[in-house]
Order: C-alpha cells, then sequence, then structure tokens
C-alpha cells in the first residue's frame, strides 16, 4: 500500500465519526500524490502526512449563558490549533447549529494550505460554537460571545492565535468577543481580526474575501483570453462573502442574477441589487422573502435550486457541499466556464471531479477564498505596526496576493504535469512551504 493509502486508512479508522475532515483530507492527500511518490521514504521516514493531519491541540468547553427569559442555555465550544509551522494559528469562528469537532476541524485543516498560499506567516486554526446566532437579541448575543471569551482567552494570544469572522461571527460579534478578552487579560492587542474600524480593524477586510474571489476569478479568465465584462454570474449565499463577491463581478462588468439563504433563493432577471440586499441581510438580519418583496424583477423560491440558472460563472458562497454532482452536471449542460469557491469545501469530491473531467476552470476555497484571511493578517500586521493604512492600500495588497495566488497554483500544477488543475495545484503549493518550515523545526 502506498504511503498516503495509508495516512488516509489511519486517518478514516481515526476520526471515523467526522466526515467532513475526513472528506478533507482526502481530496488534499490524493492531490499531493505526484509530490509525495517522488520522494516516499523521505516523507515516510518524517511522518509527514501523520503529522500534518493531526491538531496540534483541540479545545472542547461549555459555554453558558442567560437568555432574554431568564433561562440558562449551554452550548458547546471549539477551538482547534492546527499547525502553526509558518505563524500564528489563524483561522475564523463559526457560530451555527450544525458546528461540531469534525466540522472545526475540516475548516482547520484547510485554513493550513489556505494560509500558507496567502504568502503572510500565519498558522492553520478554527473554532466556533453551536450557538444559533439567528433570532437573538444583542443583549443575548453580547452574553453568549462574553461567555464563549472567558474560556477562549486562556488559549489565544496575538502571537499564539489569533480567531476571526466566519458564518454567523461578523463584525458584532467580533466585537463582543474583543471587549471580553481585553477585560480578562488586561492588554489591548490585535487578537481577533475582523474588528471594529474605530479600534483596531482594518478598511477592506469586510469586503475582503468577496473581492478576492473576484481577483482571482478575473486573473483565471484573462489567462483564458476572457473577461468578465458581461458575463452571467451565479452566487449562492447572502452573506459576508456573497455579498462583497457580487458587489464586485458588477463593477467589474458582469451580471450577478442569483443569491440564497438557508430557506430559499433568488432569480432577479435585472442583476441583484447589492444595495437591498445588504440592508435585508446586514441591517434586519431577514430572510430573502423581504428582498423579493421590494424587488419587482425578482422571483423567490423556496429551498435550494441556483445552480439551475442558466451562468458563464457559479461563485458557491454560502456553506459546504451545497454543490453537488447533480448540480455539476447541470452547470455544465448550461454552457457553465468556470466554478471558483467563495465559501470553504462547498463542491462535494464527485461534483469538482465532473467539473474537471469537463472543462470547467475550477478553483477551490483554499486558493480563492484566501483574500479574507490574507487581509486579517493585513490587519495583524497594521496592529503591530499601531497604524492604520488606506483601504486603497490594503486593496491594492489585496488584489496582489490574489493575482500571485492565481498563478502559484497554475505553476505547481504545470511543475506536475497536471495543468489546469488548479485543486492540485493550490494543495501542492500550500503543502510545500508548510513542510519545508516543519522539517526545519524537527520533530515536533
Ligand atoms: P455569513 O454567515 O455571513 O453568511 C452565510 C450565508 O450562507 C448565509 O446566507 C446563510 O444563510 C448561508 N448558509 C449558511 N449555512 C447554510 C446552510 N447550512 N445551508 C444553506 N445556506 C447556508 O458567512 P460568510 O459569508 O462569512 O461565510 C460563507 C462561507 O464562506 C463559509 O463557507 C465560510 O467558511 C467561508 N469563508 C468566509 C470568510 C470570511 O471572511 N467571512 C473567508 C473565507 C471563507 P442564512 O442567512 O439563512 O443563515
Ligand atoms: O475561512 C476563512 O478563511 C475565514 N473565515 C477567515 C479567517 C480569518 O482569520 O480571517
Amino acid at each position: 500500500m502506498s504511503y498516503v493509502d495509508e495516512v488516509l486508512e489511519l486517518v478514516k479508522k481515526k476520526n471515523a465519526s467526522e466526515p467532513e475532515f475526513i472528506q478533507a483530507v482526502t481530496e488534499v492527500l490524493n492531490s499531493l500524490r505526484p509530490v509525495v511518490e517522488a520522494n516516499e521514504e523521505f516523507y515516510k521516514k518524517n511522518a509527514i502526512l501523520e503529522r500534518i493531519t493531526e491538531p496540534d491541540r483541540q479545545f472542547m468547553f461549555r459555554v453558558p449563558w442567560v437568555d432574554d427569559k431568564g433561562q440558562v442555555q449551554v452550548n458547546r465550544g471549539f477551538r482547534v490549533q492546527f499547525n502553526n509551522a509558518i505563524g500564528p494559528y489563524k483561522g475564523g469562528l463559526r457560530l451555527h447549529p450544525s458546528v461540531n469537532l469534525g466540522i472545526i476541524k475540516f475548516l482547520g485543516f484547510e485554513q493550513i494550505f489556505k494560509n500558507s498560499l496567502t504568502s503572510l506567516p500565519i498558522g492553520g486554526g478554527k473554532g466556533g460554537s453551536d450557538f444559533d446566532p439567528k433570532g437573538k437579541s444583542d443583549r443575548e448575543i453580547m452574553a453568549f460571545c462574553q461567555s464563549f471569551m472567558t474560556e477562549l482567552s486562556k488559549y489565544i494570544g496575538a502571537d499564539v492565535d489569533v480567531p476571526a469572522g466566519d458564518i454567523g461571527t461578523g463584525a458584532r460579534e467580533i466585537g463582543f468577543m474583543f471587549g471580553q478578552y481585553k477585560r480578562i487579560r488586561g492588554t489591548f492587542e490585535g487578537v481577533l481580526t475582523g474588528k471594529g474600524l474605530t479600534y483596531g480593524g482594518s478598511l477592506a477586510r469586510t469586503e475582503a474575501t468577496g473581492y478576492g474571489l473576484l481577483y482571482l476569478t478575473q486573473e483565471l479568465m484573462k489567462c483564458h483570453g476572457e473577461s468578465m465584462e458581461g458575463k452571467t454570474v451565479v452566487v449562492s449565499g447572502a452573506g459576508n462573502v456573497a455579498i462583497y463577491a457580487t458587489q464586485k463581478a458588477q463593477q467589474m462588468g458582469a451580471k450577478v442574477v442569483t443569491c440564497s439563504d438557508s430557506t430559499g433563493w433568488i432569480y432577479d432577471s435585472e442583476g441583484i441589487d447589492v444595495a437591498l440586499l445588504k440592508e435585508v441581510k446586514e441591517v434586519k438580519r431577514a430572510r430573502l422573502t423581504e428582498y423579493a418583496a421590494a424587488r419587482p424583477s425578482a422571483e423567490y423560491h423556496e429551498g435550494r435550486g441556483v445552480w439551475q440558472i442558466k451562468c458563464d460563472i457559479a461563485l458557491p458562497c454560502a456553506t459546504q457541499n451545497e454543490l453537488l454532482l447533480e448540480d455539476a452536471k447541470q452547470l455544465v449542460a448550461n454552457g457553465c466556464k468556470c466554478v471558483c469557491e467563495g465559501a470553504n469545501m462547498p463542491t462535494t469530491i464527485d461534483a469538482t471531479e465532473y467539473l474537471q473531467q469537463n472543462g470547467v476552470w475550477f478553483v477551490g476555497g483554499k486558493a480563492a477564498n484566501a483574500g479574507g484571511v490574507a487581509t486579517s493578517a493585513l490587519e495583524m500586521s497594521q496592529n503591530s505596526e499601531r497604524l492604520s493604512w488606506s483601504f486603497e492600500e490594503v486593496d491594492a495588497k489585496l488584489q496582489n496576493i490574489m493575482v500571485n495566488i492565481y498563478h502559484n497554483i497554475d505553476d505547481a500544477a504545470k511543475r506536475y504535469g497536471m495543468e489546469g488543475n488548479y485543486v492540485a495545484g493550490a494543495n501542492i503549493a500550500g503543502f510545500e512551504k508548510v513542510v519545508n518550515a516543519m522539517l526545519a523545526q524537527g520533530v515536533c
């Protein structure tokens, strides 16, 4: 049995109840085969694959808080510190009822490779809770965030582990958590990113993941002799990533005709009205039915369905495993040329393979959505030097990082004879840097 297969078997056995983690590891290790097989004895002797698939440590803790009726509620909190070979652990906090250890581990594992691709010094980590922010008052959100941070504060720090936002965690939650960290530790430091602009946040961090996704997509199109101008784009999600991806795609001259949330989706023949979407989702925190009610050109549909709309480009920006094999078939049948992932692991492995086999240019989330965490690392730099850069300066750095990521993953795929396989290119390029650092630092 090859070394890759041996480790895959081991990971499946040791983490049998964590399907998302197994999925993420399977995708990465399969695509690393040419690299590992070129030097199998060496990788095996150093147990590189066993070490990179086992987190440095993982914390699970009780999060008690009091709701508006005076009832005590208990949630489960997580932080997985996966790998700090190239910098402090870095990765978001997801607040969603579906959160469990396996989901946080898959996200933390992917973050190692993504963060390496940014070219900035950040290791991989992730955290969150099964707390559901939907329908909670601001006071309940604060009570939860303070309790969550009371425990989390023991394990993080500006040079140790720097959490940020993810699903369900935005500026409001980061603010409450930052305040609690400051109270407990007594230090004003860059311990979280995605902070408000008046207390150490970076301009362009809010927009960064969506904008970065489009900077990379635009470079990919350009390198294939195409542009964004006049293209029809289908986006899923209606949160932070989806909103700013839609805005930047429109600024580039494309027409985005869909968005979705966990209950339904919108088809808007005139193109999504970003100002209205922001009002519905960021201000009112309401359902997409409110978007449809205010917009005559929009149709609202219950359930899922954005991938059935004819498009040139598809950008999944909601959550994991939201683009299935049947969706991939529909996209190909409708002539879609390009799929770039704004979310983490939104496309299943069989759907990814179908898209690649049918000539769709496919870039996975580890490369395509790296603009968010890259800009978080720029926020860390600004905090360290106690300065704030202008929007234009941060945005220019973000563009540069995303264009470089595209060329880096394209080159890595070509080096191993897999031209056009950007999934393999991203995993290989991300892996090489981390492994170099791990080897240099000895057995740890
Ligand atoms: P938000 O919470 O802002 O938005 C998430 C969106 O996805 C919402 O529209 C939500 O619907 C929808 N959604 C969430 N879970 C489900 C589900 N189980 N089924 C259907 N729809 C769902 O999160 P973000 O925009 O920040 O994150 C979106 C994705 O991007 C995630 O995969 C995240 O890990 C990834 N990502 C985020 C980065 C960031 O900087 N924020 C950086 C890189 C990746 P509803 O409104 O109903 O909840
Ligand atoms: O998945 C991700 O890269 C994020 N949620 C952003 C992490 C960060 O530290 O900015």
